[in-house]
């Protein structure tokens, strides 16, 4: 995918679904008008959004929604989907190694009542978002990681997978072939899945799952994984989750920190903008490097979505039309 179309793609499954497919993309580029892009103010519930053009992982969720289950059952189920489809790359099964060449996952899960559950660095197993709500929901911890979490995901009845694909491994030989040895700031191919749900019954949750960067160092942990980075849910104001860089969103925690400006009165999108800036403020001129985005729902199903391209391209656009501006005022001059 290529960086321009980042949440463009994200998908959203709702009644609305036309009118917040719309703002739910990164289509705002180099047009300031539509910057502050207005929130839409209609409650739409039950609504499911994930990062990406995830649509077949939506569909599975709101499925799950329209059959009166929970946002909890729904976002996993939906990312459960995306997991198995081994033409992502960047997601479960058919996920692009770490620079060692072992496929390695991090997912976390996040319920009604604030609880969490996550793993890390998970080798063999292909639906880690399962294993997250396993470790939420059948141990005294939080996460799991490593060797710790695939043993515990035998012995919960998870079946060991090689994720490994002949089309990651050939992709991973190619990498080794030009690659400088460092990890790829992977902004031209990032298909993390963070999904927030709301069900009928007006509750949220999300999950979050990924292989994380291809061509990681060995142990390399993302955002993803990390409660209050890759996400975060409050019952009571909402949720967001993020794609992308994860160090940068790790350094922001900036899934908590979209959630509590929510709860301050921000609209998600003015939350997503600003955890943004946030971000683009504490990376000095790295930015321009790589991507960082994020999705976010409140309770009343008021969605936003905002990305550093986006930001960027703005930025672009306002200097232009300043520019414009200013040689039309010498012109007439
Ligand atoms: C990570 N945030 O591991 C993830 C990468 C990602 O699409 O979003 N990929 O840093």
């Amino acid at each position: 995918m290529k960086r321009r179309n980042f949440l463009k793609k994200a998908t959203v499954s709702g009644l609305s679904i036309v009118a917040v497919n719309s703002l739910l993309s990164c289509d705002t580029v180099a047009n300031p008008a539509k910057q502050s892009i207005v929130p839409i103010k209609t409650a739409i519930i039950p609504i499911v959004i994930a990062t990406w053009r995830v649509s077949n992982a939506t569909a599975k969720a709101w499925e799950v929604l329209q059959d009166n289950g929970s946002s909890l059952d729904a976002v996993e189920q939906g990312c459960r989907l995306e997991e198995a489809d081994v033409s992502n790359q960047s997601v479960g099964k058919g996920g692009l190694p770490d620079r060692d060449g072992n496929v390695t996952l991090d997912a976390c899960i996040m319920n009604k009542e604030g609880n969490y559950g996550a793993v890390t660095s998970v080798q063999n197993i292909t639906h880690v978002v399962s294993l997250a709500r396993k470790v939420m929901e059948e141990t005294p911890h939080v996460i799991l990681t490593g060797n710790g979490a695939e043993k515990f995901a035998y012995e919960q009845g998870f079946e060991k997978e090689n994720l490994l694909t002949d089309n990651a491994k050939k992709a991973w030989e190619i990498w080794k072939e030009t690659a400088q040895y460092k990890p790829i700031i992977n902004i031209e191919n990032h298909d993390t899945i963070g999904m927030l749900a709301i069900d009928k019954k007006g509750d949220i949750a999300g999950a979050c799952t990924t292989s994380g960067l291809s061509y990681k160092m060995a142990g390399r942990v993302g955002d993803s994984a990390i409660i209050g980075s890759g996400l975060f849910i409050d019952n009571e104001v909402g949720g967001a989750t993020a794609t992308g860089m994860g160090e940068e969103v790790l350094k922001t925690v900036a899934s908590f920190l979209i959630v509590e400006l929510m709860r301050q009165g921000k609209s998600p999108q003015e939350a997503c903008e600003a955890a943004v800036k946030r971000v683009v403020k504490g990376s000095g001129e790295r930015y321009k490097d790589f991507q960082v985005g994020f999705i976010a729902l409140n309770k009343a199903g008021e969605t936003g979505s905002y990305c550093i391209h986006e930001w960027f391209n703005y930025q672009i656009a306002t200097e232009n039309k300043n520019k414009n501006y200013k040689s039309n005022y010498y012109n007439k001059a």
